[in-house]
């Protein structure tokens, strides 16, 4: 059961390094600790003393006493410029006691001033760029928590009064969510009482879920903007002034920053690529994915200018608030954490709207492997998941809404406890578009079926086996690695069914494709599981009559293994004689 909550409320987050492809490896300058820049170029630090959530080890014992403690004592240069805070060795048995309160290295972040300087990450030239701050609108900035950490709650709150214009930053608003540490509640309001800016502390006396908090917050808000935060970010220099100007210019933007790495386990403040978007697989788990060609060339031309994205994370963004309220606010029945940052996604595009994230913008947050609090409410963290989920799916995925639920035994368990009228009223009453406007025009890169594309299994006609896409570590993004022939499975089995375009692209979930990347070269070309881009390499067709299916790029036909590469598929010239290179598409029913 452990293994399994883990993996349930890992799964749908952000982990960057899940799946380190160590590319380059450094040397480091610390003890225990290895550095390298993985594959897409970013600086990543491992730190290996961290007690992370191995499954079946228990949780060192946290007393009352441990847990209301407010453990922040600074020291003045760690974390300086955002450099990793190292920890000596003979701390580590407290470190990893301590880890295990709110799942990121507290010690570390105990150590670190609230007020600690940053690097300016942004493009050269976003500093170029100069924003008319008193033409702009004035933001509350609010931020939600349940039994936040008083270092990282307050250095988010630091970070956003350092980094704003005055005149932007009309307020902070802290929405404690029925925190139990008793540092939460007078000590913070007397902290805050002595800040330079209006922050306000409005607290909930009940367990609400960071959406029914959110709500809170707006409903108080001051500001013609909403800006939303977790409570565990730290804003970089210049990041208020793009979310705004964007709003300014059309108030139905829906805005984020780019979300850099505060990395849990040394709080050294790492910039993250600005290449991906947001999206979602097919068990709406939000996901990055490379950016799609056409946002791609439009960023070539400037690299400053904000870029649509199908989806948000959810935590960071800017949002007009008459605009959040015509809208529609958030769906009020969804209950603690998940699944309200696609509905305001699918929301927001369907109904008129756009998200969008600003690159010149940068905010870092302490992503986490798992996560530290209850999930109250029936069914525990999978219960109140996928009810959310299953509401998501209810109100905004029209035919998919099956096809969603065919391949979520879980979440099709709890469909029948959800009701969503109120929300389909509103649908209704907004004139939304339905969802395949939603996947044709802002999606158009997607991996879910179609009325006009192929989707089943591919099986091998001459051993009954079944074409198979390969799973990552931590069923991380985009996994990539052989192209594999196994066992076919009768019901449907995600691993093993893909779709077919008409462009020519074998896609499946997590956005991976059928692949040949070395085509080009003069080696023998290996069949590969790719993350998709669209590219004349990833292009195949099928004839029915001679059941070829060939790949366009190179003339060659999709094979069983050669000898010299065993383990995934191959090209090899094509031969409608020969018996293994007939493939079947066996299609199955979506809706
Ligand atoms: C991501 C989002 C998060 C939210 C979530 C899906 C980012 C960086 N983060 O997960 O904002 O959209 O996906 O729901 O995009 N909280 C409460 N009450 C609760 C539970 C959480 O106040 O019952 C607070 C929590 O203290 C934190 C915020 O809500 O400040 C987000 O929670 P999280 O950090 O666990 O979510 P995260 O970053 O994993
Ligand atoms: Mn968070």
């Amino acid at each position: 059961l452990l293994v399994l909550v883990v993996f349930l409320i890992k799964d749908p987050r952000v982990s960057f390094d899940d799946n380190p492809d160590v590319m380059i490896p450094l040397k480091s300058r610390h003890q225990n600790q290895e550095e390298y820049i993985d594959k897409r170029g970013i600086h990543v630090v491992v730190g290996h003393y961290m007690g992370d959530d191995i499954p079946g080890k228990t949780t060192p014992n946290l007393t009352e006493e441990l847990l209301n403690t407010n453990g922040f004592s600074p020291q003045p240069t760690a974390g300086e410029n955002g450099n990793p805070v190292h920890i000596p060795s003979w701390e580590a048995a407290r470190m990893q006691q301590l880890y295990h309160i709110n799942k990121f290295n507290l010690l570390a972040s105990d150590r670190i001033p609230l007020n600690r300087t940053l690097p300016d990450v942004r493009k050269k030239k976003c500093h170029e760029k100069v924003y008319r701050v008193d033409q702009l609108p004035s933001t509350s900035v609010i931020i939600v928590f349940h039994n936040e950490a008083w270092s990282t709650l307050l250095r988010t709150v630091h970070s956003v009064i350092t980094r704003s214009p005055p005149s932007l930053l009309e307020e902070i608003l802290l929405v404690d969510d029925a925190s139990q540490r008793t540092f939460l509640k007078e000590p913070l309001d007397e902290y805050v009482a002595k800040l330079p800016v209006s922050v306000r502390v409005i607290r909930s006396s009940v367990r609400t879920g960071l959406i029914r908090a959110r709500l809170l917050g707006a409903q108080e808000a001051r500001g013609t903007v909403l800006t939303f935060l977790d409570a565990h970010c730290e804003a970089t220099a210049g990041w208020l002034e793009p979310l705004l100007s964007r709003i300014a210019e059309d108030r139905t933007r829906v805005v984020c920053p780019i979300i850099d790495i505060i990395h849990e386990d040394t709080f050294q403040y790492v910039r993250s690529f600005e290449l991906h978007w947001g999206a979602f697989n097919w068990n709406l788990h939000f996901r990055w994915y490379t950016l799609g060609q056409q946002e791609l060339d439009v960023r070539k031309k400037d690299i400053t200018e904000a870029y649509r994205t199908p989806a948000m994370a959810g935590g960071l963004f800017s949002i007009h608030k008459d605009y959040f309220y015509q809208l529609g606010s958030y769906d009020r029945n969804m209950d603690v954490w998940g699944g309200e940052n696609l509905e305001m996604s699918f929301r927001v595009w369907m109904c008129g709207g756009s998200v969008e994230i600003a690159p010149c913008s940068h905010v870092g947050h302490v992503f986490r492997k798992s996560s530290p609090y209850t999930f109250p409410g029936e069914g525990g963290v999978g219960g109140v998941l996928y009810r959310n989920l299953a509401r998501v799916a209810l109100v905004w995925l029209d035919d998919w809404a099956e096809f969603y639920f065919k391949i979520n035994a879980e979440a099709a368990r709890v469909r029948d406890d959800v009701t969503v009228r109120d929300r389909l009223m509103l649908r209704d009453r907004l004139s939304c578009h339905d969802f395949k406007w939603y996947l044709d025009n802002i999606w158009p890169e997607h991996f879910f079926p179609m009325k006009d594309r192929f989707f089943g299994k591919i099986r091998h006609e001459q051993l009954g086996r079944c074409l198979q896409r390969p799973v990552g570590p931590g069923g991380s993004n985009q996994p990539t690695g052989p192209a594999l022939l196994r066992e076919c499975v009768i019901e449907t089995f995600p691993l093993q069914t893909f779709v077919f375009t008409k462009k020519g692209y074998i896609m499946t979930d997590e956005s991976v494709c059928l692949d040949a990347p070395d085509a080009d070269s003069a080696r023998e070309p290996q069949v590969r599981i790719m993350a998709c881009n669209e590219f004349e390499r990833q292009r195949w067709t099928y004839d029915e009559q001679s059941r070829l299916l060939k790949h366009l790029m190179s003339g060659l036909c999709l094979d069983l293994p050669s000898k010299a590469n065993p383990e995934t598929l191959s090209l090899q010239k094509c031969d409608a004689y020969s018996r293994s290179q007939k493939w079947h598409f066996q299609h199955e029913d979506w809706t």
